[in-house]
């Protein structure tokens, strides 16, 4: 959590915050790639093995490279979200937000009064923004996102609600998940033609609202694609397909 600059307020500001994605269940593997070139650098502790307990330490690594965390919980994890947010994570990214009491709830965990009910106890958050009790408690609704995960066809006829809930700052697309449901579970396919036309109504949806877009990209080349469609952010997945594709070209220039 930086000091002086807000990361919502740096989202907004025109040029798309690319990040890492971090599944690996040691902190040092995302402290590593937080000294990469990326924006900021999430950790995913829905699919990936790292736990509560290596993500609470890997958020300070990461913020000593001066880079924000945000962390991506279980689905329905609301409390884990909040020690998160207490810990110092810049933001939070929730899965299958499919209804508006799920991103209400979400709000409530991650926003404090009186837009939430978040409770007090952000000791690392103090620590690692340097703020006073006091006025942390003032500005911490500003200082962190809340995204709510827009990946099934359900959450797609509702995103004008979920956007319209206060405490969501924006949404987060899965694409892979969003493929398997429109294609009613026939194809994993997050870059189709049914996927584009999906995400360019969501972005237009989350561009109305004012809130912030977010989105997964397998690759640094669909990452291109989807920062000149509009998003505000790009996830680039993941810290072990980074290891498998580095080993394969090793190899490869290796046998060569
Ligand atoms: C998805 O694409 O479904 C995600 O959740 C991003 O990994
Ligand atoms: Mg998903």
């Amino acid at each position: 959590m930086p000091k002086t600059s807000s990361f919502p307020e740096r989202l907004k500001g025109g040029k798309p915050v690319m990040t890492a994605w971090c599944g690996l269940p040691d902190p040092s593997a995302a402290a590593i790639l937080a000294r990469e070139d990326f924006d900021a650098v999430v950790l995913d502790t829905q699919h990936g093995s790292i736990d509560l307990a290596a993500s609470l330490q890997a958020i300070p690594l990461i913020a000593a490279a001066g880079k924000p965390a945000l962390v991506r919980v279980p689905v329905g994890d609301f409390a884990s979200a909040s020690r998160y947010l207490d810990a110092g994570a810049s933001g939070i990214i929730a899965p299958m937000i499919n209804t508006v009491e799920d991103a209400r709830r979400l709000a409530a965990f991650t926003k404090f009064p009186p837009v939430g009910e978040r409770s007090w106890g952000a000791y690392g958050a103090l620590a690692l923004s340097g703020l006073e009790a006091g006025e942390y408690l003032r500005v911490a609704n500003g200082l962190t996102v809340s995204f709510a995960m827009v990946e099934t066809r359900e959450a797609l006829a509702i995103i004008d609600d979920i956007l319209a809930v206060p405490g969501i700052d924006g949404v987060f697309i899965g694409p892979s998940d969003l493929s398997i449901a429109l294609s009613g579970g026939r194809s994993l396919d997050p870059a189709s033609a049914e996927v584009d036309k999906a995400l360019d109504h969501a972005l237009a949806r989350v561009k109305a609202a004012g809130k912030v877009a977010a989105i997964f990209a397998a690759s640094g080349a669909r990452a291109a694609e989807l920062a000149a469609k509009g998003f505000h952010m790009v996830s680039i997945g993941s810290d072990i397909s980074m290891l498998r594709a580095g080993a394969h070209a090793a190899l490869a220039a290796a046998r060569a």
